[in-house]
């Protein structure tokens, strides 16, 4: 597929962190899909700029990272600049002086006949009915003259899709034939049925560990840094101390461009959050998905949605009856340790499911280019 060329050559991305990695991962990997598309220098504006630094060690090399507080006052000053395209993300509500300027340089292009800046506010990730309603729905300042769109990413060709590199395809096929050689770089024989798990420490931990090492055949798991994965790790030695039926390796947090190798070199993944969750779903990888927990119990809700749209892609609807109950319980903590070892032993099963969704997402189309197409067309 031929690059979009925008002409957009700025953009200022602004991304606050509530907790994790799940805003500044999904921010990031939008950043440099945008300029991958032809957007020709980014600041990103974030408020815990260390986060960033561990998910992009190069980040500074390829955008311009500017501190949330720093670059609040620097919008006050009087030569200020807004770009050209404006990225709010998950509603984090931009410095009032940068609004401020913002609305000034729309007002002077308007009364030149010039192409004002295009603001967006980008949502979180869900695949309830409601987002196709919300989705490119303009917004109005509460005082300013500066309408925003909301943009919501999706499943659905009705919603903003998904962020997909133009070389995901030819990137996951290398990925792919480099496991044995990854596995092996960790100490890991690749002939192992092999499960990465990066989940929450609210997730029901002991009913994973022992599902884990319920198996006649030797597993490898692979548990992401965090306390879950210690949780796993500590419960696993305890369960197979001579690492007989499990083989398994705490893996270090690697840069962001480096995570799908974790996914392309297994062969079932529980995974979390967000931009995680999508990445695994372009890997095509059997997963069970630890949605991000919320007192409102919206994981739930979400869960659910989502369960709705990607069970229809299985061929057979006992495994799709099957596999739907042992997600549910798997998110309410009440999957016995057998259900979870049978979701592994049986990952043959969901493949062809998982395989037809992946395709249908890569078909649904990318995010950034979405998101570029539309600020080209105005409000
Ligand atoms: O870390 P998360 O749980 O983050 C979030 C936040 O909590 C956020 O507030 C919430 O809104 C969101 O979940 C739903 O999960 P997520 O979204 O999957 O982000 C993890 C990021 O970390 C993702 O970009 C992948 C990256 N990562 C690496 O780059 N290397 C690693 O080794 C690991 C384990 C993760």
């Amino acid at each position: 597929m031929t690059e979009l060329r925008t002409d957009f050559p700025t953009c200022d991305l602004f991304c606050r962190v509530i907790d994790n990695f799940g805003d500044a991962g999904v921010c990031w990997r939008l950043a440099r899909r945008l300029l991958a598309l032809g957007v020709g220098r980014i600041r990103f504006i974030t408020d815990h700029p260390e986060v960033l630094a561990l998910l992009a060690p190069d980040a500074t090399e390829v955008a311009e990272v500017v501190p949330w507080d720093k670059f609040e006052r620097r919008a006050a000053e009087p030569d200020f600049e807004p770009a050209g395209l404006v990225i709010e993300t998950f509603g984090c509500r931009l410095p009032d002086a940068y609004d401020e300027a913002l609305a000034k340089k729309r007002a002077t292009a308007l009364a030149a006949g010039r192409r004002p800046p295009f603001y967006f506010n980008l949502d979180y990730l869900s695949a309830e009915d409601w987002v196709e309603e919300s989705h490119d729905v303009i917004g109005l300042h509460p005082r300013l003259d500066l309408p925003k769109l909301w943009f919501f990413p999706g499943f659905t060709s009705r919603t903003g899709g998904l962020v997909i590199e133009d070389d995901y395809e030819e990137k996951r096929r290398a990925g792919i034939a480099r496991r044995g050689e990854f596995l092996a770089s960790l100490g890991l024989e690749a002939e192992r049925f092999t499960t990465f798990v990066f989940c929450y420490p609210t997730n029901a931990l002991e009913v994973l560990a022992q599902g884990l090492a319920l198996t006649e055949r030797p597993r490898n798991i692979l548990l992401a840094p965090g306390a879950a994965g210690d949780v796993v790790e500590a419960r696993l030695r305890a369960l197979d101390p001579d690492g007989r039926r499990v083989r398994t390796v705490r893996t270090p947090f690697l840069p962001q461009t480096e995570f799908d190798q974790l996914l392309w070199s297994s062969d079932a993944v529980v995974i979390r959050g967000e931009d995680s969750f999508v990445r695994a779903q372009l890997s095509g990888t059997p997963l069970l998905w630890s949605t991000y927990p919320t007192e409102d119990h919206a994981h739930r809700v979400k869960l659910d949605a989502w369960l709705e749209r990607f069970t229809k892609r299985f061929d057979d609807a006992g495994a799709a009856g099957r596999y739907r109950r042992t997600a549910d319980d798997w998110l309410e903590g009440t999957l016995p340790p057998e259900a979870l070892s049978a979701f592994l032993e049986d990952a043959l099963l969901w493949r062809q499911a998982f395989e037809s969704w992946r395709i249908e997402l890569l078909q649904n189309g990318d995010l950034g280019r979405r998101m570029l197409e539309r600020a080209a067309r105005g409000l």
